[in-house]
């Protein structure tokens, strides 16, 4: 997500960074390339002029932070700026005194507003405990039906529906009615789109909105259209009000663009990532870390929150009393692997550790690797498991046919297990690493 232009920033301020003096040279000269590394990503033109303006005019009347060098104030002015530009602090979406709470989902067709239907229904069940509801309520395809029926099965949450036949209108105010008479926390009104924002479109929606009264509406832009989809969020803006953006497909080869402009053009915020097809692709967005991201400080805060989610509390009590009592077996080693891998793709993982992003530049982070990992530890006897040393020459040959690696693979993968015992012990006996240590900084 905005390689490039992450990659770009972090050029133009690699040279400032470390500075103990900056003239007034070198800040033209590192605003010049955020300029053009925001152009390149597709920036709306007007956003890039008033951002660079920005930061310039408080870079020269910034007063001197005793803890910063004047490389390091430019670098927290522009995270600050960035961070501003997205949408400044986070907003949350707006709950009813008396529920259901409607949400109003809106955009082109394609945009991505079906899966995000599905997946705002996952995060509110799961982050929230929210009981959801949805509304199937574009009536124009029938596979679109099907579909909301199915995602939403996945997000485990209801889905009322009633064919295609019927009015969308109706049926919005129908699903109300039962989400109301069911005690649904959340109803989410999945909609029609068009291919162009065009008057029927805008007409319905209204209808809808009279209707149902939504407490928020959100529209999906699809992030890998960069300028076009701040150009559909500003139609939208100005013809049917909304509350708040869900940027969809940043997986894709987006550049940034639409993620740094939306808020600028049309004044609303965006609440919501959605970072690829699976439902759990899903997460709230967070301008400050945003920005973090971006500038390669990493954002330890959204990986912390995803391995909370994913780590069950009282497991983590057994680890630690298994560490301490170093009883820590290749089974638990598995069920380490599969938590982590659980939390999604490796690199992109790792990539979320401040100084990591740029370290792993050009590397590729090979989630085969862990297959095999875990193909071998799978092809160990329990006993073997439990206990590596029983791993003779003999036995080292039967895992590795089974696991279809090899016998290197396999000791290297006992060694390495052996050495982590060992740092294990270490750290159970109160010699902890610091994080600068294992991070490198
Ligand atoms: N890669 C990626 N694909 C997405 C994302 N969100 C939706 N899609 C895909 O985009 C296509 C259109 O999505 P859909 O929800 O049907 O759009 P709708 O017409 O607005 O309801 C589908 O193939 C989705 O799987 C996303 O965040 N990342
Ligand atoms: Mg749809």
């Amino acid at each position: 997500m905005f390689d490039t232009l992450s990659d770009r920033l972090q050029a133009a301020l690699s040279d400032v960074r470390s500075r103990g003096t900056l003239s007034e040279d070198d800040v033209a000269k590192a605003m010049r390339a955020i300029r053009l590394a925001l152009l390149e990503a597709d920036v709306n033109f007007q956003v890039v002029k008033r951002f660079t303006a920005q930061v310039k005019e408080r870079a020269q009347g910034a007063e001197v932070l005793g803890a910063l060098n004047p490389g390091q104030q430019v670098v927290k002015l522009v995270d600050e700026e960035l961070t501003t530009l997205m949408g400044g602090a986070g907003r949350d979406l707006v709950f009813a005194s008396r529920p259901p709470t409607v949400v109003l989902m809106a955009g082109l067709q394609g945009s991505g507003k079906t899966t995000a239907c599905a997946k705002l229904a996952r995060h509110l069940r799961e982050e929230h405990g929210k009981n959801v509801a949805l509304a199937a309520c574009d009536v124009y395809r029938p596979a679109a039906v099907d579909q909301l029926v199915r995602v939403g099965a996945q997000a485990g949450a209801t889905v009322y529906e009633q064919g295609t036949d019927r009015d969308p209108v109706d049926i919005a105010e129908w699903a109300l009615g039962r989400a109301r008479s069911e005690g649904r926390d959340v109803l989410i009104v999945d909609t029609s789109g068009r291919l162009h924002v065009d008057e029927a479109l805008m007409a319905e929606l209204a209808r809808i909105k009279k209707g149902t009264k939504p407490h928020n509406v959100l529209l999906v832009v699809d992030a890998m259209t960069g300028q076009d989809a701040v150009g559909v969020a500003q139609a939208f803006a100005q013809t049917a009000d909304f509350d708040g953006v869900i940027l969809s497909k940043l997986d894709g080869d987006a550049r940034g663009g639409a993620a740094l402009s939306v808020k600028a053009v049309t004044g609303k915020p965006i609440l919501y990532a959605s970072t690829g097809e699976k439902l759990d692709a899903f997460e709230r967005f967070h301008p400050d870390r945003m920005a973090q991201r971006i500038l390669g400080m990493g954002d330890v805060l959204t990986l912390v929150e995803k391995a909370e989610r994913q780590f069950d509390e009282g497991r983590a009590e057994e680890l630690e009393r298994k560490i301490r009592r170093q009883e820590f077996t290749f089974d638990d080693f598995l069920e380490q692997l599969k938590q982590l891998r659980g939390m999604g793709p490796l690199g992109s993982l790792l990539k979320m550790i401040p100084g990591m992003g740029q370290q792993l530049n050009g590397i590729d982070i090979d989630d085969r690797e862990l297959d095999r990992v875990q193909a071998i530890i799978t092809s160990m006897t329990p006993e073997e498991r439990a206990n590596p040393s029983l791993l003779n020459g003999s036995r080292r040959r039967r895992v590795a046919r089974g696991s279809g690696t090899n016998v290197q693979a396999v000791n290297q993968l006992v060694k390495q297990f052996g050495q982590m015992q060992k740092m294990m012990r270490q750290l159970s006996s109160g010699r902890m690493p610091s994080l600068g240590q294992l991070t490198g900084r």
